[in-house]
């Protein structure tokens, strides 16, 4: 091991999901003692004004090797590692503040995109020995991730030494299950075996 230290980052429930997949492997994260002080954990609420300022707030205390935050994209089948936060907000569904933004850019001055310095492709051929299906993904959306993504990407530029990056996973089986359109789903154990994977490989890195 070395003694890389990680901000892993999830969120609450939203728009009446009564769990979020993100949230439980967090959890999960938390009490796996191999981790110890090296793997801190952070719970965002789906809220676009909070969310990345708790994040921003985290990398401010302390100095990270690795932000990696994970979010629940219903409907995808794959373990997504997002390669881009796109400076962009479209939606019509609010957020769990009840505020939906406006469809336009998050920072006007900033780049139309920025992208991680994470070694996804790496990370990818890891769960693919792993069979966890993986896929490198181009949009992290237009929601409340995505934003939180752009900002800490963008907070980034004045942590040099910090890479970030954003893996959304799919719903859990009993999420799915109770849907008409019986979206895709993937076992929480395949989902903490993606993130403990990466984890460590952070953490046996060199
Ligand atoms: N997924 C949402 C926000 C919170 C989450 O887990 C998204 O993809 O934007």
């Amino acid at each position: 091991m070395n003694n890389k230290k990680i901000l892993l980052t999830g969120f609450e429930p939203f728009l009446g999901e009564p769990i979020n997949p993100s949230q439980i492997l967090l959890e999960n994260i938390k009490r796996d003692l191999t981790f110890n002080d090296q793997v801190h954990t952070l719970l965002l609420p789906v809220s676009f004004a909070k969310a990345p300022r708790l994040v921003a707030a985290a990398m401010a205390m302390q100095t990270y090797d690795v932000v990696l935050m994970l979010g629940q994209a219903g409907g995808r089948k794959n373990i997504c590692l997002e390669r881009v936060g796109l400076n962009w907000n479209e939606t019509e569904r609010p957020d769990e503040d009840g505020s939906t933004p406006v469809r336009g850019s998050i920072s006007p001055e900033a780049p139309a995109a920025l992208f991680t310095a994470a070694p996804v492709e790496q990370w990818m051929q890891l769960l693919k020995e792993h069979q966890i299906p993986v896929e490198i993904s181009l949009s992290a959306g237009g929601y409340v991730c995505n934003n939180v993504y752009f900002r800490t990407l963008q907070v980034l530029g004045s942590s040099p030494g910090t890479v970030a990056c954003f893996i959304h996973v799919p719903y859990l089986p009993e999420q799915a299950e109770g849907k008409a359109e019986r979206p895709a789903s993937m076992e929480l154990e395949t989902m903490l075996k993606a993130v403990k994977t990466i984890l460590r490989s952070i953490l046996e890195g060199p």
